[in-house]
């Protein structure tokens, strides 16, 4: 017989989950036990929500579940944003959370909190275990509901005297993946549409950022001369210097671009699940009825249909639907290639960036091109909230297998712990990381991590001393009413050696490429404070 607690790790383990993220509490000290002496990787992290942060990234890096350790009540609490961010971003991802013991429970006893609706709204399944000879099977519903399409949160309740339990040693089998079929009638009406389109858009998403979903897509785009937009962050499905590739949909962009973009007369929706922030405030394309012929493919058939009425609906694969278009006798309209330069000079004009000086600081795009040149082939971007992420999002042209991984949501402090994390998933490979200093405030105490694991990460820390996306909206709305976002800050570079990173400060333009150089050059953990103007990001006038 072994502890209950050993039994769950022995079915992460049979799921492929070699590393677990966590911060300690007495709730859950058998699932310890069971960790020590473990091949699964057990990293400590300073706070839950680096811990869930650092989960989501390593997800979104293997395409596989990830799983945090956390205690109840205020460890919960703290991880509950990394489930928000997990919804939000369709990742697979497990919290576990130690609980009061099974007699005590429902009697709001020592930080006991009711997790079913807690994250009622935010996970895709709360369960508390409180028959531990059911584990296999909860164990093998909750990981099949985290990767089924939307991938999302499962939320997973440890009594704490429930976890020494002793039970059998059951032979876990890992849940296997659903294959869903291409349906080939979808697959002519949409290449019937796309032969007669003048216009045509491709709207790509999350679904598709794997290998073989940016493979499929780049060849279907290469053989139906199609134009791509990624849905909002989600830059790096398509090569980023190709001509055929428009950005994201979002909030970067220019009237005339949108404007462009609206002239399309059939949008192929694949692997999205063309929610607001893509779709212009579900204005592009029209909700509930487009003024355009819709094609919506996506795994998940739940959400086709829900805000926009497509001419073809398909919901299988998203990366096998465009293998097979590819493959079904495309034909190009005459005039695509006006098409494509005209969406193309528009993104050009978002893209392009000349060098500016400001009185206050050095101007953060001058140092983003720069940090765009040191980029290797196979580089790994981390961005973090705010106006530093922006900039990398306008200026870096991804290109596969380089990757950029930010949480859709735009949650502060996922961009430090997801750096740390990706480092450790991906020895060998750059990893950079852009932060603003008000989020790098709130997670970035796991350069403590970075440096004890010798991670080589390169942080570049906008300091403008503010909240500066909120600064901006502030001045805009109500200006020159400041409250509330101004922000005390320490000495980065400083900071940065007392955890026992190196740390470099960019104060003017001449320093930038020599700080870089540097910074890029260290063996281990580096920083580079970018001493930022805020003047330069306000409205003018
Ligand atoms: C956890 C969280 N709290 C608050 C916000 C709202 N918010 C979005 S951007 C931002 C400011 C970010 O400041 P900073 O990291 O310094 O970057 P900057 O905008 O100055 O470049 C805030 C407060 C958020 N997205 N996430």
């Amino acid at each position: 017989m072994i502890t209950a607690g050993r039994l769950i790790v022995n079915c992460l383990a049979a799921n492929g989950v070699d590393r677990v993220y966590c911060v300690p509490g007495e709730s859950y000290l058998p699932i310890f036990d069971a960790l020590y002496g473990n091949a699964i990787d057990t990293v400590v992290a300073h706070h839950e929500s680096s811990a869930g942060f650092m989960a989501l990234a390593d997800s979104r890096i293997t395409g596989r579940v990830s799983a945090a350790f956390v205690s109840r009540g205020p460890g919960a609490t703290n991880a509950s944003i990394a489930v928000h961010s997990a919804d939000q971003d369709g990742v697979p991802f497990l919290l576990f959370i130690g609980q009061v013991p099974r007699k005590n429970l429902r009697r709001r006893s020592f930080q006991e909190i009711d997790y079913g609706k807690m994250f009622g709204d935010i996970a895709k399944w709360v369960v508390e275990i409180s028959d531990s000879s059911r584990i296999p099977e909860v164990m093998a519903r909750a990981i099949q509901i985290a990767t089924a399409p939307t991938p999302g949160p499962v939320v997973i309740v440890m009594p704490e005297d429930m976890l020494e339990d002793m039970v059998p040693p059951t032979e876990i089998r890992p849940v296997v993946r659903v294959a869903s079929a291409v349906n080939a009638q979808a697959v002519a009406d949409a290449a019937a549409l796309l032969r007669a389109a003048k216009k045509p858009l491709v709207i790509a998403g999350g679904e598709l950022c794997t290998d073989e979903g940016r493979a499929a897509l780049a060849a279907v785009a290469e053989a139906w001369q199609l134009p791509v937009a990624a849905s909002f962050r989600r830059h790096d499905l398509f090569d980023g210097t190709d001509r055929k590739f428009i950005g994201d949909l979002g909030i970067q962009h220019t009237p005339r671009q949108m404007e462009a973009i609206r002239e399309s007369d059939v949008v192929l929706a694949v692997g999205t699940r063309l929610g607001d922030l893509t779709t212009q405030g579900y204005t592009f394309p029209e909700s509930p009825f487009p003024e355009r012929k819709l094609i919506h493919v996506l795994a998940d058939a739940k959400v086709i249909g829900l805000d926009f009425r497509p001419d073809v609906a398909a919901s299988c694969d998203a990366a096998a639907f465009l293998r097979a278009l590819a493959a079904a006798s495309p034909e190009v309209q005459p005039g695509r290639e006006g098409w494509i330069d005209w969406l193309r000079t528009e993104r050009l004009a978002i893209a392009a960036w000349q060098t500016q000086t400001a009185p206050d600081g050095v101007v953060f795009g001058n140092v983003v091109v720069e940090v765009v040149k040191r980029l290797a082939r196979d580089a790994i971007v981390t961005l973090d909230a705010g106006l530093s992420a922006a900039m990398f999002y306008k200026h870096f042209p991804v290109r596969a297998p380089q990757k950029l991984v930010a949480s859709i949501t735009g949650v502060m402090g996922m961009g430090v712990p997801g750096a740390v994390s990706i480092a450790m998933r991906c020895p060998g490979r750059q990893v950079v990381c852009a932060v603003g200093d008000g989020s790098f405030l709130m997670t970035g105490n796991e350069l403590a991590l970075a440096v004890e694991r010798r991670l080589p990460v390169r942080f570049i820390l906008a300091s403008n001393k503010s909240y500066g996306s909120i600064r901006l909206n502030q001045e805009r709305e109500y200006p020159g009413h400041n409250v509330g976002t101004d922000l005390a800050v320490p000495e980065f570079a400083a900071l940065a050696e007392a955890f026992g990173a190196r740390g470099f400060v960019i104060r003017s333009d001449a320093d930038i490429a020599p700080m870089l150089d540097a910074a890029f050059a260290v063996d281990g953990p580096s920083l580079v404070e970018v001493k930022t103007s805020l003047s330069s990001i306000l409205p003018k006038g």
